[in-house]
């Protein structure tokens, strides 16, 4: 699939713009493997690059235009790189554009120096589905730019200029965990952020040795970050901590929530709950792996999703079925994924089980007259890379 889609992506580009690229560049969409809501909140998360890409085929042009491309969209955006301004683009074509912009910003690169670029994207992220499709345009985009505007940059800087570019370009209030996932996603391992100090470090799953996979089942309800209910949990999430005088909800433990119990009210208690606890479970998960290996974290899978679901309210019925059903069908563990509100669930199985879940999953979904949800097992990806 990869291969194809490197090729198509030039051939796309040379049927756009006339010119051949000089590179394609790729980077993975994400699942959360466990800590949710934990990043903006300085916590800890254990997310992975998965086995499907956003490739982005990029030529240097003479002139200072950006001309964005992609096959999500027939239209071709273009701007001049000292016109860019939130402003000044919306739709898909924000994510793209806010790369460079935030290049700009964070004085990475002189936006009125460097050549104008090409771009042409081709994915297969499902958008939507809660993997992150938007993180993996930021982390083509931007290890692109950075090699052909001369620019030195770690992993961690240009994550930061993703997380930039959807925060103030595309007005999503997210935090780094995606941007993270997918510019420094390992082959077969996750990665564990310490969201505060921007340290990561490559966790093994022991997927392959213990005959497991993961199974994302892509509910078909499409999220939104930019509106509603994410932003309203962050602006609880902040409340709360200024209740308990603390800079974040990192500077919270399990040992604080009788306190936080009498000075909050019910709804931030809960959400500062799921925060607490579900920061507990990351580093739970981590040690875990390391002691006992992957059969030996269902029931930290399970309890981050009720918590999710009971505490900070962001699931919906069909995450919650598809959770169930894997839980009822011999899944080791599962929960949702990503910010929630629609989106994928992920379960933890054995090989052998993996088809009879996706049976059991669709047969439960029809029963409910709810739609055909879409199963796949992902594996664990590298970050983002040059291709060609
Ligand atoms: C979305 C956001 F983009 C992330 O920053 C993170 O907050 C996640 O929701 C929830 O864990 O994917």
């Amino acid at each position: 699939m990869s291969q194809d889609l490197r090729d198509l992506v030039r051939q796309e580009f040379e049927a756009a713009y006339g010119t051949t690229p000089i590179g394609v560049w790729s980077s993975p969409g994400r699942a959360n493997l466990i800590g949710e809501h934990t990043d903006y909140n300085e916590g800890f998360v254990l997310p992975f690059g998965i086995d499907r890409r956003t490739f982005a085929a990029v030529g240097v042009r003479d002139d200072t235009r950006i001309r964005v491309g992609s096959t999500f969209s027939d239209e071709v955006a273009e701007i001049d790189i000292a016109e860019l301004s939130p402003e000044a683009v919306d739709g898909w074509a924000a994510y793209p554009l806010g790369v460079a912009w935030a290049l700009g910003q964070l004085g990475h690169a002189d936006l009125a120096a460097v050549p104008g670029v090409d771009i042409m994207l081709e994915s297969d992220v499902p958008v939507g589905a809660g993997l992150s499709s938007s993180a993996a345009i930021e982390g083509a985009v931007a290890i692109a730019l950075a090699e052909l505007w001369r620019l030195d940059l770690t992993r961690v800087e240009l994550a930061r200029v993703g997380r930039k570019a959807e925060n103030d370009f595309v007005g999503a209030p997210t935090g780094i965990m995606d941007q993270m996932a997918s510019l420094l996603g390992r082959d077969d391992a996750a990665v564990f952020i310490d969201c505060r100090s921007e340290e990561a470090e490559a966790v093994d799953l022991g997927l392959a040795e213990n005959d497991l996979a993961i199974l994302v089942i892509d509910t078909q309800v499409e999220h939104q970050h930019a509106s509603g209910g994410y932003r309203e949990r962050r602006a609880s999430c902040e409340a709360g901590a200024a209740a308990l005088g603390v800079a974040s909800l990192r500077d919270v433990t399990v040992d604080d929530l009788p306190r936080a119990q009498q000075l909050l009210d019910d709804v931030t208690f809960r959400r500062v709950r799921h925060v607490v606890t579900e920061n507990q479970r990351v580093l739970d998960t981590v040690a875990t792996l390391a002691s006992e290996g992957p059969t030996a974290i269902g029931e930290l899978l399970d309890a981050s999703h009720r918590s999710m679901r009971d505490d900070f309210e962001i699931s919906v019925p069909e995450l919650d079925l598809a959770v169930e059903t894997a839980q009822e069908n011999g899944a080791i563990g599962a929960r949702m994924t990503g910010g929630g509100f629609g989106g994928s669930a992920i379960a933890l199985v054995h090989r052998d089980l993996v088809s009879r879940l996706q049976v059991a999953v669709d047969g439960a979904f029809a029963e409910h007259g709810f739609a055909q949800p879409v199963t796949f097992t992902v594996t664990p990806s590298a970050g983002a890379r040059r291709e060609s």
